[in-house]
């Protein structure tokens, strides 16, 4: 048996975990749980850094003895480093509107096809290379690290780059399995139109999940000396596919969160026209596995109406929208307005009359909006990965927060017309700590073994699609045409 601690950071919230993993035992303990999101100074969105890093310390103190830790985090954002190991500023925020035309630009010099071909990744415009793209190097520059690797470097010294987090940042060779020379070398400079690259040396050298990073550093950290600090898989979405509790290959998940990342798992990447033109990713998976799956804009459009009504009653909107009426209004979530934070209730209102549909009269009514226009984007993003990789589903398993809202997991099942697999809610804690076990000794050979340890220490829920299949069909050739 092996106690170790997660730290999960999430776009909106950050927490540290407990967990005790062996032999049919798998528990997680909260030991805090604190806000995360984005901070705007003078005009830019951060992360505040050393808010998460305090917090951070505080979890692990209350953790006891433990035999390691781990820490994964959101993707695509970075922080660099000069030559002294000093962190230059505040990671910005991916919703940042930094990256606003960088897209453009970047493809205007690498094409997009080239880019594909060598990433395999889907094109948001907050990847880490059109964040790069946006601004100047600082000229001290030595090194950059991902979210969580910049966190392991404070709490050990050692330097290093996950490499599912890696996977994420538009700048990986999804096929060389490293940093893409090629692509880091024709990075357009700001403003500019032609290459001016990136400098090579800034990239750390790879770790994979299970490496051993290093030892906590015990005198300004508090912490008891020389706990290993080990190398999950660092992006969160990995993290939680790790916890998915499949029993065969037949399943797709949508990790649910701020984001829901709705896709497959596959051995290989697959870089063909048709994926890259459905927008579809590979991203790195742990055991080498790759996460094939899209971004839907998730329940951050809920979250930020909540924001703007004041109104953390999720329960009550959740009843509400139960008995508001079905079909009302539907939106395409990932249209681009809704990514930066702001009044997504007035943006709702606008989409909805920019294509002639009467705006949500009440908070209810708004919110089965947004619950409808996701399981309507879920079923098509899922049946659009089954084509593309020729792959049957017989389940769909919900994971993270976002499965203990029933009401979207029955949405989801009757959009998607099979069967959903709700729980478990920590997901990328629990593939946190079972990577972790693994690297410290336990007999946990593949994911295998690790989605069976999920199921036998999880209750699931399930949801058996409901309705009429020609209602969904209808929704969604009045959403996205009849393609
Ligand atoms: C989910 C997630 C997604 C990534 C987005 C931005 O938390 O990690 O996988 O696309 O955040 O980093």
């Amino acid at each position: 048996m092996k106690r170790v601690a997660a730290v999960d950071l999430g776009a909106s919230s950050g927490r540290v975990m407990c967990a005790e993993v062996g032999p049919s035992v798998l528990q997680l303990r909260e030991l805090n749980r604190f806000w995360n999101g984005p901070v705007r100074v003078h005009g830019t969105l951060h992360w505040d850094m050393l808010h998460l890093y305090r917090s951070v310390l505080d979890g692990l103190q209350l953790a006891g003895p433990i035999d390691g830790l781990g820490i994964d985090s959101w993707a695509v954002d970075y922080g660099l480093l000069d030559r002294a190991g000093r962190l230059l500023s505040n990671p910005v925020h991916y919703r940042d509107s930094r990256t606003d035309g960088v897209m453009e630009r970047v493809l205007s010099v690498i094409p997009a096809a080239d880019l594909y071909a060598v990433t395999g990744l889907q094109q948001l415009p907050f990847n880490t290379i059109y964040q790069l793209a946006a601004e100047e190097l600082p000229a001290d520059a030595a090194t950059l690290l991902m979210i969580p690797d910049l966190l392991a470097y404070w709490l050990t010294g050692e330097i290093g780059v996950e490499r599912t987090n890696a996977s994420t940042t538009q700048l990986y060779d999804v096929t060389a399995r490293d940093w893409s020379d090629e692509l880091i070398a024709r990075v357009p400079a700001p403003g500019a139109r032609s290459n001016g690259g990136l400098p090579r040396r800034i990239f750390p050298r790879l770790r994979e999940p299970g490496d051993v990073i290093g030892s906590v550093l015990p005198d300004e950290t508090g912490l008891a000396p020389g706990i290993p600090v080990i190398a999950v898989g660092s992006h969160d979405t990995a993290s939680a596919v790790v916890a998915v509790p499949a029993e065969n290959e037949l399943f797709a998940y949508i990790s649910s969160g701020t984001w829901s990342l709705v896709g497959l798992e596959l051995d290989a990447p697959v870089l063909t026209d048709e994926a890259r033109r459905a927008n579809f990713t590979n991203e790195g998976g742990v055991d080498g596995t790759t996460r094939f799956l899209r971004n839907v804009m998730g329940l951050w459009i809920l979250q930020e109406c909540q924001r703007i009504w004041g109104d953390d009653d999720l329960e009550e909107l959740l009843r509400a929208a139960a008995d508001a009426p079905p079909f009302a209004v539907l939106i395409d979530p990932d249209a681009p307005e809704f990514l930066a934070p702001g009044n997504m209730p007035a943006r709702i209102d606008e989409r909805c009359r920019a294509s002639g549909q009467e705006p949500p009269r009440s908070r209810g009514a708004v919110v089965r909006c947004i619950l409808e226009s996701l399981a309507l984007a879920y079923r098509r993003t899922l049946r659009t990965a089954q084509a593309i990789a020729d792959q049957e589903v017989d389940v769909l398993h919900v994971i993270g927060g976002g499965s203990q809202n029933e009401l979207l997991c029955q949405l989801t099942a009757d959009a998607c017309g099979v069967p959903v697999l709700a729980g478990p809610v920590e997901a990328s804690a629990l593939g946190n700590v079972l990577v972790q076990a693994r690297a410290l000794g336990e007999p946990l050979p593949d994911l295998g073994a690790m989605r069976a340890l999920v199921r036998s220490t999880h209750s699931l829920r399930r949801y058996d699609p409901q309705g009429k299949p020609a209602d969904w069909d209808a929704a969604e050739s009045r959403v996205f045409g009849t393609r």
